[in-house]
């Protein structure tokens, strides 16, 4: 049985007083079968990581280098993550493969790393506007799966994140069935590539302006496992409406 994840992603948001926020979830029930993930800003990490110290809550880095450690100003190691207390690392989010010409190959190299430094990664995926109107969308998809997971995922070092670029913080939702048929296509390819045992243990989540408010209707998808989920991770109340919902 696949387990289900809420994973929240503070982007470049968030200092101390932030921590309050994370330690309203770190006492809420836990909610069973569904795990909780809270990736905060690489300064915050350790901090975090405290504060849900025998909690339900896990804590993720949102990048890190594709090397272990070097001359690479500004940049965090994955094993310096994991030493920090994540236990996930989210990689190839659009704004990252946007900002920092992030490609398919070094989302690829970077994951490899992150593995062997025993994190978990969640592999964001995701067309533009303009690649879902040239009818593009599954090609994208399909090319970015193949491009930036490397061959040594199995059920238990990989998620899926399927954020539609277009959906990103701009309030626009795809229709449920848009969504249903990226992420029936997204378990597809990965039972075809990683065959049926792993293909079918790994979460996929859905990530584009989802609310409490939206939430539910967004579960009920076929494929869908659990979001990754920005502004609306940022206020401890909205985040529990969402984790609730799944
Ligand atoms: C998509 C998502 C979190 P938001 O980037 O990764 O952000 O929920 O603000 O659209």
């Amino acid at each position: 049985m696949r387990r289900k994840l809420a994973a929240g992603n503070w982007k470049m948001n968030g200092t101390s007083a932030a921590l309050a926020e994370l330690e309203t979830l770190a006492k809420a029930a836990p909610p069973a079968e569904t795990d909780v993930l809270i990736c905060p800003p690489a300064t915050l990490i350790s901090r975090a990581s405290h504060v849900a110290e025998n909690s339900h809550i896990q804590i993720g880095g949102q990048d890190c280098h594709a090397a272990n450690s070097g001359a690479h100003t500004g940049d965090v190691a994955a094993d310096m993550l994991h030493d920090a207390g994540a236990s996930h690392v989210i990689l190839g989010h659009s704004e990252r493969r946007e900002d920092h010409g992030e490609t398919n190959e070094v989302v690829r190299t970077k994951a490899a790393t992150a593995w062997e430094a025993g994190l978990i990664t969640v592999i964001c995926v995701g067309e533009t506007l303009s690649e879902r109107e040239a009818e593009n969308t599954l090609d994208i998809i399909g090319g970015q799966l193949a491009g930036s997971i490397p061959d040594a995922a199995t059920g238990e070092n990989l998620v899926v994140a399927y954020e539609p670029v277009w959906a990103i913080g701009t309030g626009k939702v795809p229709t449920l069935s848009q969504i249903g048929d990226v992420h029936d296509f997204v378990r597809m390819r990965l039972e075809r590539r990683f065959g049926e045992g792993i293909g079918r243990t790994v979460p996929i989540l859905y990530g584009g302006s989802v609310k409490p408010s939206n939430a539910v209707e967004i579960f009920s998808v076929s494929n869908v496992d659990g979001a990754l989920v920005g502004g609306a991770s940022l206020k401890a109340a909205d985040f529990q409406g969402i984790i609730d919902a799944l």
